[in-house]
C-alpha cells in the first residue's frame, strides 16, 4: 500500500505505514497509560505525584513554626523525613480525596430512626450485670434519652470543687496553693493585656502570638484557661472568658488547623466549662466545633488525617509525616472528647468514628505488641515501626486506660488494649539505667534509642492511675513503677542547673537522666512531670510529690517568671536564662492546674467522678447505669 505523504510532514516522522501507526500510536497511548497509572502507586512525598493526582490526599502545612514549640512534641520528624518536603508542598496545595460534606444532624438522625446506630450504641446496663453481659465496647457513649444537666449533677458521687472547694486544712499547703493561683492571675492578666483574642502570649515582646496549629481559630489561651480559672475561683477573670467565647469565639475560620490540637484544647476546654458550670454556650459551642472536625474521617480506612481546614472540610496528612500517615498520638487521642460530644447530642457518629479507629488499631497485626507511631490512614497499615512513649505516640495509650475508666469501667476493649500495650512496653522499652533510674526508651525497628523526652513523664500518672485496674499480682508492681518512673523525671529537673527538666534526656555514654545535646536542652513550660506528681500525690500521698512539686513553682518563679507573663527558657543547664518569649497555652491549662490540684484536697475535681483530658481538661465519668436510672425515675414522676 502507497500512501501519500502530507505536504510539510517529514519522511522520517510520518513515512510509515498506516498499520505501523496504528501500531505506534496504540503502543504510546499504552504507555501513558501505564505511566500515569503508576503514579498512585508512588509514595504521597513524591512531587510528580501531587502534580498530577491533584485530588489525592497531600500535605501542606508548614509545621514546626506552629506555636513554635508545642508543634515539635508530636510533630517531631522522623530522621528519615525531612521538613523540606513539607515546605516545598506548600506551594501544590490539593486537595483531600475525599471531599464529603461534613455528616449532618438529619442524616444521623434517619439512622437513629433505623434504630441501628442506637442499639449498636446503647450503653444502658447496671454495672452488677455478669461479665458476658457488660457493654461491648461498641456501646459507648450513646444513650436513649437526651442529655440532661441535672441528672448529669445527680449521678457525680462529689461536687465538682469538692466540700470547700478544695481548700486544704494545713496552712503551708494554702499558701503553696494561693502562690499558684497568683501565678495565674498574673499569667492571665498579662495575656489579657497584651494578647487578648490571640492565641498565645509573647511576655517579652509584650504581643500575642496566632501560630499556625488552630487553623483560623483564636482565643486558644482563653478557652485553654476556662476551667482552671473556675477551678480556682478567678470569677472575674472566668466571666471575661465566658463573655470572649460568647461574642468572638468564632468557629467559621477557614485556616488550617491540626485535628489533634483543636480537639485536646478546644473541644475538651469547651466541654470542661460547660461540665463544670452547666453553661449551654459552651455545649453548643462544642458541638459546633466537633462537627466541623468530621471530614477529617473521610478516609479509605477511617483513620483521619493530621490537618483540617474547618471552613472547607479539606484535610491532609502532615507533609512530614512518613508517606502520608497520620500520627498514632494524634488520631489516638480523640476517644474522650468524641464520647462526650456523642453524649452532649445525643448523635452517635462521634462515638462511631473514635470507635473505627479503636477496632482497627485492636485488629490490626503489632511488632512485639507495640504500637507504632505512623500509620496509613489508606491502607491501615503501619508505615514505619517506631514507636514511643513520648512524642508522637504518648496521649494514644493515656487515652485507653482513660477511656476505660471514663466509661464507669465498663470499656473491656479500651481495657484490654490498654494492659497487653503496657507489658509490651514493659517488656520492650522499660530499662534500668546504671546508676538505677527506670526509663522508657525508644524503640526504632528493635533497636533502642536510650533517650526518654519529656513528654514521656506523663506516663509515671498513666501508669499510676491504671495500677489498681490491673491484674491482682500487678497492681502493687505497677504503683512502683509508676513511682520509679515519676522519680526519674524528677532527677531529670534536680540535675539541672535551674531546677526545670530539659526536653529530652538520656541514658547513654554516661548520661544519666541529662540532656546531651544542645538542641534538648529547652524548657517550654511543659506539664507532664508536675502531671505525674500530681497523679501520684493523689494515689499515694506521700509528701514528696508536694515538696517536688513546689520545687518546681520556685525554680518556674525564677527562671521563667518574666515582666509581663511567663517564658518557656533555652537552656536548662545555665542559670542566666535565654527566654523564649513564648506563654504556653497548656501552662494555663495543665501546667498551673496541676500544680493548683497538687496543693488541694482531694476532692476538688475527684478522680472518683473525672478523668482527665490528655490537656488537662476534666471530663466526667459515663455513669450510664446511674443517668438510666435517673431518666426512669424522671419519667415515673411526670406521669
Ligand atoms: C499538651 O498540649 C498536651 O499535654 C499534649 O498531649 C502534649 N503536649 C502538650 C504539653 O506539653
Amino acid at each position: 500500500m502507497v500512501f501519500r505523504k502530507l505536504p510539510g510532514v517529514s519522511a522520517s516522522g510520518m513515512g510509515l505505514r498506516l498499520s505501523q501507526k496504528f501500531v505506534f500510536l496504540l503502543f504510546l497511548s499504552g504507555l501513558v497509560t501505564l505511566c500515569f497509572g503508576a503514579l498512585f502507586f508512588l509514595p504521597d512525598s513524591v512531587r510528580l505525584k501531587r502534580i498530577f493526582l491533584s485530588k489525592t490526599e497531600i500535605q501542606p502545612v508548614t509545621v514546626g513554626s506552629g506555636s513554635e514549640n508545642d508543634v515539635r512534641e508530636h510533630v517531631k520528624r522522623p530522621k528519615d523525613q525531612g521538613m523540606t518536603s513539607a515546605k516545598g508542598d506548600a506551594g501544590t496545595r490539593l486537595k483531600s480525596q475525599s471531599r464529603k460534606p461534613p455528616v449532618s444532624y438529619e442524616a444521623t438522625e434517619e439512622r437513629l430512626a433505623g434504630g441501628k446506630a442506637q442499639e449498636d450504641l446503647n450503653f444502658s446496663r447496671s454495672k452488677t450485670e455478669s461479665a458476658s453481659e457488660k457493654a461491648t465496647s461498641s456501646d459507648h457513649g450513646a444513650h436513649s434519652d437526651t442529655f440532661s444537666y441535672k441528672k448529669f449533677e445527680r449521678c457525680l458521687l462529689k461536687p465538682p470543687l469538692g466540700r470547700n472547694n478544695g481548700k486544704p486544712d494545713d496552712p503551708q499547703t494554702n499558701e503553696r496553693r494561693e502562690k499558684v493561683k497568683e501565678m495565674m492571675k498574673f499569667a492571665w492578666d498579662n495575656y489579657k493585656l497584651y494578647a487578648w483574642g490571640k492565641n498565645e502570649l509573647r511576655p517579652l515582646t509584650r504581643n500575642g502570638h496566632i501560630g499556625n496549629m488552630f487553623g483560623g481559630l483564636r482565643g486558644a489561651s482563653i478557652v485553654d484557661s476556662l476551667d482552671t480559672l473556675y477551678i480556682m475561683g478567678l470569677m472575674d477573670e472566668y466571666n471575661d472568658a465566658k463573655e470572649w467565647v460568647k461574642t468572638s469565639l468564632d468557629l467559621n475560620s477557614n485556616g488550617e488547623a491540626s485535628l489533634f490540637e483543636v480537639n485536646i484544647r478546644y473541644v475538651g476546654g469547651l466541654l470542661s466549662a460547660y461540665y463544670l458550670t452547666g453553661e449551654e454556650l459552651f455545649k453548643n459551642k462544642a458541638v459546633e466545633l466537633g462537627e466541623k472536625l468530621l471530614p477529617a474521617f473521610n478516609t479509605p480506612t477511617g483513620i483521619p488525617r493530621g490537618v483540617i481546614n474547618l471552613g472547607s472540610g479539606t484535610s491532609w496528612s502532615w507533609g512530614w509525616a512518613s508517606a502520608g500517615s497520620s500520627i498514632l498520638a494524634e488520631f489516638g487521642t480523640l476517644h474522650l472528647e468524641f464520647v462526650h460530644l456523642t453524649e452532649l447530642s445525643s448523635n452517635p457518629i462521634y462515638t462511631e468514628k473514635v470507635m473505627n479507629i479503636r477496632k482497627l488499631l485492636n485488629k490490626i497485626e503489632k511488632p512485639h505488641g507495640l504500637y507504632p507511631n505512623f500509620l496509613s490512614p489508606v491502607s491501615g497499615n503501619w508505615v514505619q515501626h517506631h514507636v514511643s512513649i513520648g512524642g508522637l505516640g504518648d496521649s494514644f495509650y493515656e487515652y485507653l486506660i482513660k477511656s476505660y475508666l471514663m466509661s464507669d469501667k465498663m470499656d473491656d476493649d479500651a481495657k484490654k488494649m490498654y494492659y497487653s500495650a503496657l507489658e509490651a512496653i514493659e517488656a520492650n522499652l522499660v530499662q534500668k539505667s546504671p546508676g538505677g533510674l527506670t526509663y522508657m526508651a525508644e524503640w526504632r525497628g528493635g533497636i533502642l534509642d536510650h533517650k526518654m523526652g519529656h513528654l514521656a513523664c506523663f506516663s509515671g500518672g498513666m501508669i499510676g492511675i491504671g495500677a489498681d485496674d490491673g491484674a491482682p499480682e500487678k497492681r502493687q508492681h505497677y504503683l512502683d513503677l509508676a513511682a520509679e518512673i515519676t522519680n526519674t523525671c524528677h532527677e531529670s529537673y534536680t540535675r539541672s542547673a535551674t531546677k526545670l527538666g530539659p526536653e529530652a534526656f538520656r541514658f547513654d555514654s554516661g548520661a544519666e537522666a541529662t540532656a546531651t545535646r544542645l538542641s534538648d536542652r529547652y524548657y517550654i513550660l511543659r506539664p507532664e512531670v508536675i502531671e505525674s506528681y500530681m497523679y501520684m500525690w493523689r494515689l499515694t500521698h506521700d509528701p514528696k510529690y508536694r515538696e517536688w512539686g513546689w520545687e518546681a513553682v520556685q525554680a518556674l518563679e525564677q527562671h521563667c517568671r518574666v515582666e509581663s507573663g511567663f517564658s518557656g527558657i533555652r537552656d536548662v543547664y545555665t542559670t542566666s536564662v535565654s527566654h523564649d518569649n513564648m506563654q504556653q497555652s497548656f501552662f494555663l491549662s495543665e501546667t498551673l492546674k496541676y500544680l493548683y490540684l497538687l496543693f488541694s484536697d482531694d476532692d476538688l475535681l475527684s478522680l472518683e467522678d473525672w478523668v482527665f483530658n490528655t490537656e488537662a481538661h476534666p471530663l466526667p465519668i459515663i455513669r450510664r447505669s446511674c443517668l438510666q436510672d435517673e431518666a426512669t425515675q424522671e419519667k415515673t414522676v411526670s406521669k
